[in-house]
């Protein structure tokens, strides 16, 4: 690794910053030492996977940790947004953010709802609450908001406007694994919350997820949806799904948890060091944190404002990818731009749109050298410092 901030960068024929390849995510995964004794018992046993004690005892155990009655595990993320809506057996509008990933819209589609795509506060990034109380009508079903990144949303703001419109509030907690929103983990919002465990979560376990609710009867039915709507003697109360999780990922689940609040500490501390140092470049921002939450650092973003840092966002992302830091345009195109909503292609969300095209997701992990950060700044450094040239190269 070089690491001078003006050496020549990668992209210009110089030597690239890492030697190998930086992905956006590198799963922080328990050693086979630790998960050996639950995994030889599967293996023995058979039981793999119908709600058997593993994912038993994880449900619980998160139960217990987000301080929630109820903690529904699903085999992934989508599901689980799919199931609580189908509990709500709603018909017309869902309100939510177009600055999201694709999964958030898509389960309305697959529950028969129609997207209405509002804007986001144009520093935090989360839904904008006038934006939801402004798109409000008789045809309004529910809101969707995201905790984007892990910073969580005006949770206030939106409960007072659900509660005033009765209209029920699910949380996509996605990325919002150990963040806070006023003292208070998120997971204990809303209706409900439904948190992703992938892969390139900091919560990993391979596929999964899980749904938080106070509300018994709504956990009722998602404990039911999941496997079938078979209550356990084979005489379906409804149509459900499979969307179960294995007993592999709940004991990979198990394991993180003994991790996970140390992983969510040093991503803060990582984030500050590269708030600390990035932020003396000229054109380069950040999402803001409100005093009164608690940020987990699922991801974390830059915005490139191309007047001042002398290159677009798009020329940084290739520019980075010569250093084999493989940056990610989470979220870009936003949602009304992607082909699957050509229909509403013709909105305008000034403050979506402008975000997602000046934003980068930077590599981020749970566990990171000091020289990796400093090369991640360095990369960034010396593509400023040489920008001209390198705009004159790409175009
Ligand atoms: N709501 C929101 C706001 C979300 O962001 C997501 C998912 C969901 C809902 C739905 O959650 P799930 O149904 O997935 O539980 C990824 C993930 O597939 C997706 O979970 C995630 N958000 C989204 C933001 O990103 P890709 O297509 O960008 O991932 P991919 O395959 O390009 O991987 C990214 C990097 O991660 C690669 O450079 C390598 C690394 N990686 C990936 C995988 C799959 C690993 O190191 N190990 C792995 O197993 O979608």
């Amino acid at each position: 690794m070089t690491s001078s901030t003006t050496s020549i960068p990668a992209i210009l024929g110089g030597e690239p910053q890492f030697a190998t390849r930086l992905n956006i995510v590198f799963p922080r995964l328990p050693s086979l030492d630790q998960i050996a004794m639950p995994l030889h018992e599967i293996l023995r046993t058979g039981n793999l996977t119908n709600h058997s004690r593993y994912v038993r005892e994880f449900e619980a155990t998160l139960a217990q940790r987000f301080a929630v009655p109820h903690a529904v595990t699903v085999s992934n993320a989508t599901l689980g947004l799919m199931l609580a809506l189908a509990a709500f057996k709603l018909k017309g509008e869902v309100i939510l953010p177009s600055f999201t990933y694709c999964a958030t819209a898509h389960v309305l589609h697959w529950v028969g709802l129609t997207p209405v795509f509002v804007d986001i506060l144009p520093d935090t990034f989360t839904l904008d609450p006038a934006a939801v109380e402004a798109a409000i009508t008789p045809r309004t079903a529910a809101i969707m908001p995201v905790h984007i990144y892990g910073h969580p949303c005006e949770v206030d703001e939106l409960e007072a406007i659900a509660r005033r419109h009765g209209l029920p509030l699910l949380f996509d907690a996605a990325h919002a694994f150990g963040s806070r929103y006023r003292d208070q983990l998120i997971g204990q919002f809303g209706d409900a919350e439904v948190f992703s465990f992938h892969a390139t979560k900091l919560f990993p376990v391979g596929e999964g997820g899980c749904i938080t609710t106070r509300d018994a009867g709504l956990a009722e039915y998602l404990a039911l949806a999941r496997k079938f709507g078979d209550p356990g003697n084979e005489n379906t109360r409804f149509p459900g799904t499979n969307a179960k999780m294995q007993e592999f990922n709940a004991i990979i689940g198990l394991e993180m948890l003994k991790v996970v609040d140390q992983h969510i500490a040093n991503r803060r501390g990582y984030a500050a060091y590269l708030i600390e140092r990035l932020g003396r470049l000229p054109g380069i921002s950040f999402q803001a944190i409100r005093p009164y939450v608690f940020h987990n650092y699922q991801n974390f973003v830059i915005l490139v404002d191309r007047s001042e840092f002398g290159l677009t966002r798009d020329d940084l992302f290739t520019a980075l990818a010569a250093e084999n830091i493989f940056a990610r345009k989470y979220f870009y195109p936003p949602l009304h731009h992607h082909d699957a909503y050509s229909e509403y292609r013709h909105i305008s969300l000034p403050v979506t749109e402008r975000v997602s095209d000046q934003v980068l997701c930077l590599p981020f992990y749970s566990e990171m050298a000091d020289e990796m950060l400093d090369g991640l700044c360095t990369a960034v450094e010396r593509i400023h410092h040489h920008a001209p040239r390198i705009r004159q190269q790409i175009n």
